[in-house]
């Protein structure tokens, strides 16, 4: 016998639904959150024959657990965890560890990426056009890829995903796999998920009108309330702000926060860590315990959500060498210029003290104190003109 312990989301089902398509009624497969893994881990260790081959697929055990599974490897080497998150790269070091962020030229990995190329290295499985295809889309979807290479269908896969169950998901999977030569959509799914991206367009419109800023720690959050596409929530939250290191997505009625960033050098498994969650470097999550509720609900209920910069501005343009205007909640005009090789900020016509050495940082700088935006044309316009009549009046 088999057995798959999982991710519940699409690149953990994705490895489910392969292993199903290889091992077929020999395999169980059950999906966990990040947190419930080390207690299947735990019951497999107790309660499983232990010859019972496992397989652990997108996620990572705890320290514990790490140790309970490699005691079990020496009398039963019959265990195989596949992962591509920077934040199990240390499990590598054991003989039942395969942890691969990047492949070759770059490419990312995804759980379904490195399980497909196992199960077909091992004979398990053989490689067909509509298996890989689907793989792909996960890979992509799970990456971020998608995004850049602007492979929609990546992103509807995981729309489908969510549009229904697990169970009848891998259902309509592994029927379209195993019987289909390339894997697409059907019309009825097209329409459907058309109807469901304008949904979550709209969607994180609105939450970038609901999202407030918060000095927490040492990290500056921007803090949301959700209950849907938390990834994608943030991704776009984390883009349109990035002044922000993350982004907080509180779910009140299941009492749970996700935390995710877009940049590199914050890891928001070390602050889901602090009130007793886990996850990845990108992507974590933790209960709502009484002292994240204090933190993210009660000292920010009375902040005023961010607001957006311009988007379709001709004039008042980002890194201009004429200056670029911003304003805050408390109508204070700011204007941002380089000068010398370095920028600087006026703040009502005074010179602020500090010195950027790029236009970047000089903005985060702004963000992050003032909570400014970057103004619309006419107000820049404006600006001008009243700066002209003083000048012509003086
Ligand atoms: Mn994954």
């Amino acid at each position: 016998m088999y057995k798959l312990l999982s991710h519940n989301d699409l690149d953990g089902v994705g490895c489910g639904i392969l292993a199903k398509l290889a091992f077929g009624s020999e395999i169980k497969v059950r999906y966990n959150s990040i947190s419930s893994l080390n207690r299947e881990i735990g019951f497999y260790l107790e309660k499983d024959d232990p010859s019972t081959f496992l397989f652990i697929t997108d996620l990572s055990p705890n320290e514990e657990n790490e140790k309970n599974l490699n005691e079990h490897y020496q009398d039963h080497p019959n265990i195989q965890l596949i992962d591509h998150h920077k934040t199990a790269l240390h499990l590598n070091d054991y003989e039942w560890g395969f942890v691969k962020v990047e492949g070759v030229e770059g490419k990312l990995e995804s759980a379904t990426s490195l399980f497909y190329e196992y199960l077909v290295e091992n004979d398990f499985l053989e490689t067909k056009d509509a298996i890989s295809e689907f793989v792909e889309l996960v890979r992509q979807y799970d990456t971020w890829e998608w995004e850049k290479n602007n492979n929609h269908k990546a992103h509807s896969l995981n729309s489908l995903f969510f549009l229904v169950s697990i169970d009848e998901f891998e259902e309509m999977m592994l029927e379209r796999l195993s019987q289909s030569s390339h894997f697409d959509f059907d019309e009825f799914e097209k329409r459907l998920l058309h109807m469901e991206d304008d949904k979550i367009e709209r969607y994180i419109r609105r939450k970038k009108r609901e999202i407030v800023q918060a000095k927490i720690g040492e990290y500056y959050a921007g803090v949301v309330y959700a209950e849907s596409y938390h990834s994608e929530l943030g991704n776009e939250l984390g883009k349109e702000f990035s002044h922000l290191d993350y982004i907080a997505i509180l779910n009140m009625g299941g009492k749970r926060i996700s935390y995710r960033t877009i940049h590199d050098d914050v890891d928001v498994s070390e602050i889901a860590g602090t009130y007793g969650g886990g996850g990845h470097q990108k992507a974590s999550g933790s209960s709502l315990s009484e002292e994240a509720y204090n933190h993210y609900v009660l000292d920010t209920f009375h902040l005023e959500p961010l607001r957006e910069d311009a988007k379709r501005n001709r004039y008042n343009l980002k890194e201009s060498d004429f200056g670029t205007i911003y304003k805050n909640k408390s109508d204070d005009l700011f204007l941002v210029y380089p000068e010398e090789e370095k920028w600087v900020i006026e703040k009502n016509k005074n010179r602020l003290d500090e010195q950027f050495a790029s236009f970047e940082e000089s903005e985060k700088f702004l963000k992050r104190q003032y909570e400014a935006w970057l103004v619309k044309d006419d107000m820049f316009v404006e600006y001008l003109i009243k700066e002209i009549n003083r000048l012509s009046s003086n």
